[in-house]
């Protein structure tokens, strides 16, 4: 039994569980799964009984209870010395990038929903929801263009939380159909070919739960 135990909710739809999920298997922190389903007449009770904000993804280990996905990644990082880039302005600009998507763009979160294993939606755009997926797009380029030449990443070779905390919007522009500039079609391919990345989205594919509210598009 691993040490650190992550409950998350059902993967096909729960971004904020994707990205502690891919930081700590980025990082290299082994740990057992929980899953409990959202959107059942039991959910409530059971996150609730998970830890104190009634939501996932929740870390655990031993008497540790740790209720957020930035908190989680945070203490990833910390306990593998990985995650962040080791150059000052770099981590200084992951950090705000990843405080960013964890405060913001609430537009995006609430009208394309993540949904992994859905391909070809399209909904209307709105003014709010092409500001949320242009300045995605802006911050993208602006980190690649600074900081990526060394490899693949939003910060080069080395994935960090900032990737973890956009897998989910990758995930939403790949949905969606997001229209997005050469460096961020380049980035959502490059992400979606991840390996990681796809065991989750293999995993969403074979739930057979479906949550109506979150199907759009
Ligand atoms: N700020 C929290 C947000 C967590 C959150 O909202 N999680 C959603 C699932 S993605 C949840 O638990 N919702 C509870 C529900 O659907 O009842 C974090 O970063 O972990």
């Amino acid at each position: 039994m691993a040490q650190f135990t992550l409950v998350i909710g059902n993967k096909n739809y729960s971004s904020w569980s994707l990205r502690a999920w891919m930081a700590l298997r980025h990082l290299g922190l082994e740990f057992d799964e929980e899953l409990v389903r959202l959107d059942t007449p039991e959910s409530r009770e059971q996150l609730e009984r998970h830890g104190p904000s009634g939501r996932v993804p929740v870390l655990r280990s031993g008497g540790l209870t740790v209720w957020d996905s930035q908190a989680i990644c945070e203490l990833a990082a910390e306990l593998t010395a990985r995650g962040w880039p080791r150059e000052r302005e770099a981590r200084a600009v992951a950090r705000a990038v990843s405080a960013e998507m964890h405060s913001g763009f609430a537009t995006l979160r609430s009208l394309w929903p993540m949904n992994a294993r859905a391909r070809n939606r399209r909904t209307a755009m709105t003014t709010a929801l092409a500001a949320d997926v242009e300045r995605i797009d802006e911050l993208w380029n602006d980190c690649r263009h600074r900081f990526g030449a060394g490899g693949p990443w939003l910060f080069g070779a080395e994935y960090t939380i900032a990737d973890a905390m956009y897998a989910p919007v990758v995930l939403r522009f790949n949905t969606y159909g997001a229209r997005v500039s050469e460096t961020a079609r380049w980035y959502i391919a490059t992400a979606l070919e991840d390996p990681v990345l796809q065991e989750w989205i293999t995993a969403a594919r074979a739930e057979p739960w479906t949550i109506d509210s979150d199907e759009v598009g």
